[in-house]
């Protein structure tokens, strides 16, 4: 039944939650864990679970985005598998852009048309987890529902952030509503004793819905409902049979830059939640870059990825993306280093060291805490960032501050000497 189902990947609004990552490119193109795309992780879900026609959609086409998907997901031409990027686009019928999740879904529904397929598999694109989707299909076929919504047990302090439901003992949903602000005490459920002893006992939505083709198309068609968690799921409980399918694994919601940061530093732990050395790994991007260099720098918790040049004291807790290049007598503690997408040639480096410019990467003597370098930043000598109090939330031009997180923005020049 899984060569029944297609897969949509909902990749960002017009949201600014991961501003400024989002400024210049997608969301879904966000590089995370230092070499892989935020679209690799849904995308990686599903062709483990065996799917393997992928629609991903999203606000605007960036080029990084494009780039990635047709460098990575290369199928034989003799399947029928794909990854295809639907970004809003005007037509006689909508001109303007997705208004909302179901409104992104309803302007591709066209393109779908022309495959031959039962189920629409519906994710979000800023989620770290690992799950078989194979079994939510099964029990979606099994108990013959018209929609499905995978859901996990929250902790309350969590419940305004999500759509929270109720079920019955046959795991129907029967009731459903978003993101609750308050007086939602009633709304707690019976749960395993695992998730009652942590405090978890609200079922939320983990905002990855199935839908059989017949009830997508009757509930997005002749109307102007915009949202799935807004209107299209609390609205078809009564009408449909809508089940949850409950899930108690490891998952996350990246979409917001403190999650993001913590999700990514999390990965340095001994043995952290989301496993990148799974069987079920995440599929990226397969460049032909060199193996890293590190030269007399102790290492703690820290994950290097390919092609980086390492001149540094120190790093810990940290994860250092493709092509770094870090000066020497340089701490690094805490931080997420995106890399580079080109290396200079040694020529430019001498040339920025004449004129006494920052080279591309991180310089020598500079002290970074707590901090995202986004990709193709300059970082000049003894810059000191984050190391003393804490900055308050804002926009500084060349990087941003929020919840005690410094983000210097893509291709930033941040001049010798500079304390942030
Ligand atoms: P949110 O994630 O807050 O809650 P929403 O903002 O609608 O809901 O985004 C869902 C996903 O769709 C995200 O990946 C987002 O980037 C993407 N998206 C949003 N608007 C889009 C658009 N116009 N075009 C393309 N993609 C778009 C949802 C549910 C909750 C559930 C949480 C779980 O509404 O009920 O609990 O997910 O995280
Ligand atoms: P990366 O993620 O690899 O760092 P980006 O996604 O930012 O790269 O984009 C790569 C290139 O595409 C950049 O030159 C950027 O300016 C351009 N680009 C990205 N998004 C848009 C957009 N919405 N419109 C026009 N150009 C864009």
């Amino acid at each position: 039944m899984i060569s029944k189902v297609i897969s949509i990947v909902l990749g960002g609004g017009q949201g600014t939650r991961l501003s400024p990552l989002t400024a210049t490119r997608s969301k879904p193109a966000v590089p995370i864990a230092g070499k892989y795309r935020l679209v690799d992780i849904p995308i990686s879900n599903c062709l483990h679970s065996g799917i393997d026609r992928i629609f991903v959609l999203t606000q605007f086409n960036s080029a990084s985005l494009n780039k990635h998907i047709k460098n990575t997901y290369h199928f034989s031409s003799f399947s029928e598998a794909f990854v295809d990027i639907l970004a809003a686009e005007q037509t006689p019928s909508s001109v303007a852009w997705f208004q909302g999740t179901a409104d992104a879904v309803r302007q591709s529904l066209h393109h779908l048309s022309v495959y031959d397929f039962e189920y629409v598999l519906i994710l979000s694109g800023d989620q770290l987890y690992q799950m078989d989707f194979r079994e939510m299909i099964d029990q979606h076929i099994e108990k013959q529902a018209d929609i499905s919504i995978a859901t996990i047990p929250v902790h309350a302090n969590d419940v305004p952030g999500f759509g929270i439901l109720k079920t019955d003992e046959e795991n129907n949903i029967t009731a459903f509503i978003e993101k609750p602000k308050k007086d939602f005490e009633s709304w707690s459920s019976e749960v395993s004793p695992e998730m009652q002893a942590q405090g978890r006992t609200y079922l939320a939505s983990m905002g990855i819905y199935i839908f059989n083709k017949k009830t997508l198309y009757d509930l997005l068609q002749g109307n102007d409902r915009t949202d799935f968690g807004k209107e299209i799921l609390p609205q078809s409980i009564e009408t449909h049979k809508v089940i949850s399918y409950q899930y108690e694994g490891y998952w996350t919601d990246i979409g917001t830059i403190p999650s993001f940061f913590e999700a990514n530093i999390e990965l340095t732990d001994d043995i952290p939640q989301f496993n990148l050395f799974d069987k079920n790994f995440i599929y990226t991007r397969a460049r032909m870059l060199p193996p890293s260099k590190v030269i007399g720098t102790y290492l703690d918790k820290a994950i290097i990825s390919d092609g980086c040049i390492i001149n540094a004291a120190k790093i810990t807790r940290s994860v250092i993306g493709i092509r770094t290049r870090i000066g020497n007598d340089t701490m690094i503690e805490n931080c997420y280093v995106m890399g580079s997408d080109n290396y200079q040639t040694l020529e430019q480096i001498e040339q920025s060291r004449v004129a006494n410019s920052p080279i591309m990467g991180i310089g020598d003597r500079c002290i970074i805490k707590n901090a995202i370098i986004d990709k193709n930043c300059y970082i000049g000598n003894d810059v000191k960032i984050n190391c003393g109090s804490k900055l308050p939330d804002g926009d500084y031009g060349s990087y941003t501050s929020q919840d005690g997180i410094v983000v210097i923005k893509k291709r930033a020049i941040i001049p010798h000497g500079t304390v942030i």
